[in-house]
């Protein structure tokens, strides 16, 4: 085991060190969680849905510990980190109620009887990335405990720190030893180990649609189940019917939010041609009103990008020649800023047009009418998310049956509802988690006949 820092990107001071996991020890981490999965599909429903609702008390009664936690490891502001700490009790809440409700069916048959069964898998690894660390590891995370697996969680090896906790956490609750376990590293050791292992029978991962082909193509090898959740491209259509002042003033927050470190940002903005110039008056200020700067602030809407790294790679897709409409405020000195940035006009083949940049960086694109806008943003190889503004009902369900996404909204930037369902099209993913059918991904069917002849 190899400790490694953790930075503060609000910062860069060292946060605290931690345990770089080796394949050695997911090795072991498997082998204890193959033991634990046959004791804790084997608890009664009624006492594995207590368990988890005392694991859900637990995160609640640490929610303001976990949210600092975050601003401290990820930069977010704290009033996001708020949320997403409250994001991660209720999806353990929500899921609580699902071992007593995980019933079969009974098929009628001839000279016997016919019922289904939802097995667990077994042993369930899920990776996580750094953008969202406590959302996206709940995601998986709890519907996978209350339909009978074993959890071996794996966050990005530069955001581990709630992640551990919650893992701490879930012990304290009662659950019992081996049940959850989060093993900290990195992606190309500890993931690639829980992808290679035959013994692990599903992966949830999330993160960029390159990892996320090499990873299905791991799966294949052992034929193992797969959830991914991958990169997105959205499209923000805004037509000339709409509510523009509302459009304009929400645009900002769509795209900005989690500093455009989110899959879900709706990183392209369309605008009909005839109310393109009002629109980029009205956003303008909109973008300049964004609070960006320390994390720990209440008021603080927009924080640092997570490492150097990243900062130099979403600074590649401005240039010093970049057509920079307008840009909002960043803090000078220490910490990975990067101010929200709108371009426009950009060609088609422009990167930052074409690519997921991951960060505070917006095109906005003119269209002339319903088709040309379906058709533009349909021209991505992504299809997560996207937003339709119109005042024109009809309008705004022909073009959200057209677009392919798997999660939009009409009149509003809506964030993922953990009771509805959430997943990509095309290359954003294959799967969907969240909401009422989540179990169906983390178990199997199981058909028995039984014979009324003998
Ligand atoms: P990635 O670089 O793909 O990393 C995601 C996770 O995979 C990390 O834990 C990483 O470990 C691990 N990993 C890397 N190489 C691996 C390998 N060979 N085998 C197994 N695991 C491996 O993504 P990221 O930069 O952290 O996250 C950003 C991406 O995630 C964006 O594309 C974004 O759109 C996507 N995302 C999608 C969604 C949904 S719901 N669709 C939600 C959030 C984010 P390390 O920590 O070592 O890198």
């Amino acid at each position: 085991m190899t400790a490694y820092t953790i930075l503060n990107p609000a910062t860069e001071q060292p946060v605290t060190t931690v345990p770089g996991t080796s394949a050695a020890e997911t090795d072991a981490a498997i082998a204890r969680a193959e033991v634990a999965q046959r004791s804790w599909r084997a608890v009664a429903p009624g006492d594995r849905a207590s368990l988890l609702r005392a694991f859900a008390a637990k995160v609640d009664a640490h929610g303001e510990e976990l949210a600092q936690l975050e601003v401290a490891n990820s930069g977010h502001p704290v009033g996001a980190a708020r949320w997403e700490a409250g994001q991660i009790r209720d999806v353990i809440q929500y899921y609580a109620a699902a071992p007593e409700r995980l019933t079969g069916r009974q098929i009628p048959v001839a000279g016997g009887v016919d019922v289904t069964f939802a097995e667990p898998l077994g042993v369930v690894g899920l990776i996580v990335p750094w953008n969202f660390p406590m959302p996206i590891l709940s995601w998986g995370m709890a519907p996978a405990l209350a339909a009978g697996n074993a959890v071996i969680a794996k966050p990005a090896e530069m955001t581990p720190l709630t992640a551990i906790r919650i893992g701490e956490l879930a012990l304290e609750a009662g659950l019992p030893e081996g049940v959850l376990q989060v093993l900290p590293g990195k992606g190309s050791v500890v993931g690639q180990r829980l992808v290679d292992h035959p013994a692990v029978r599903k992966i949830v991962f999330t993160g960029s649609t390159e990892v996320g082909q090499q990873i299905m193509a791991g799966c294949a090898k052992h034929v193992k189940r797969l959830t991914l959740e991958l990169g997105g491209k959205s499209a923000n259509i805004v037509f000339a019917d709409s509510d523009l002042e509302q459009a304009a003033a929400t645009a900002p927050y769509a795209v900005f939010d989690n500093a455009g470190q989110d899959c879900c940002a709706r990183s392209r903005i369309l605008v009909q041609a005839a109310v393109l110039d009002r629109f980029m008056e009205l956003l303008e200020p909109a973008v300049k009103d964004v609070k960006v700067g320390d994390p720990a602030l209440a008021q603080t809407e927009m924080g640092p990008l997570i490492s150097a790294g990243h900062r130099a790679s979403v600074a590649r897709y401005v240039p010093d020649n970049a057509p920079v409409a307008f840009r909002g405020s960043a803090p000078d000195g220490p910490g990975y800023w990067f101010p929200p940035t709108v371009l426009a006009p950009v060609g088609f083949d422009a990167p930052a047009y074409t690519d997921e940049v991951f960060g505070p960086v917006v095109t906005v694109t003119p269209f002339e009418d319903e088709a040309e806008a379906i058709r533009i943003a349909n021209d991505t190889p992504y299809g997560l998310s996207g937003s339709i503004w119109t005042g024109n009902v009809g309008r705004a369900i022909r073009v959200a049956r057209a677009v392919e996404a798997g999660n939009l909204s009409v009149n509003s930037h809506s964030s993922v509802r953990y009771w509805t369902p959430f997943g990509g099209f095309k290359q954003s993913g294959l799967g969907r988690e969240l909401g009422p059918d989540a179990l169906d991904a983390f178990t199997e069917t199981k058909n028995v006949f039984i014979s009324t002849q003998a």
